[in-house]
């Protein structure tokens, strides 16, 4: 029973892993787990609620959850960067940050360093 399931599992990361944008500079490491929906609702409030600048970003070559938790993995890895919320879905991020430390232009980088992503800019409001 249990080496079935670990089959299972396998298979299923394989597949998943390789339609993720994110594998192609992944290698190695855990793929493309499915972000709990939850948790992303969280992480949108919280940029909601931070303090800064906010900016949303339309993103391309997100496949999965997995690649937008890793994008927003990345985006709340740079400096100045108080709170993120990237949505598979929509295909958006949305990011609060301290204009002082980073900028949009440095976000777009950023994601673009995350996998095989891109990013732009977009004039779309985040109350
Ligand atoms: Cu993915």
């Amino acid at each position: 029973m249990i080496r079935t399931l670990t089959v299972f599992a396998a298979t299923s990361f394989l597949s998943v892993a390789l339609a993720c944008g994110g594998e192609k500079t992944a290698e190695g490491k855990s793929g493309c787990p499915m972000a709990a929906a939850e948790q992303a609702q969280a992480s949108q409030k919280s940029v909601q609620d931070a303090d800064g600048t906010k900016v949303a970003l339309a993103v391309t070559g997100l496949t999965c959850g997995g690649c937008a938790s890793g994008v927003q993995a990345a985006l709340l890895k740079v400096e100045g960067v108080k709170a993120a919320f990237v949505s598979f879905e929509s295909g958006t991020a949305e990011i609060a940050f301290d204009s002082g430390k980073t900028n949009p232009d440095a976000l777009v980088n950023a994601i673009a360093a995350a996998g095989n992503y891109s990013a732009k800019k977009t004039e779309t409001a985040i109350n």
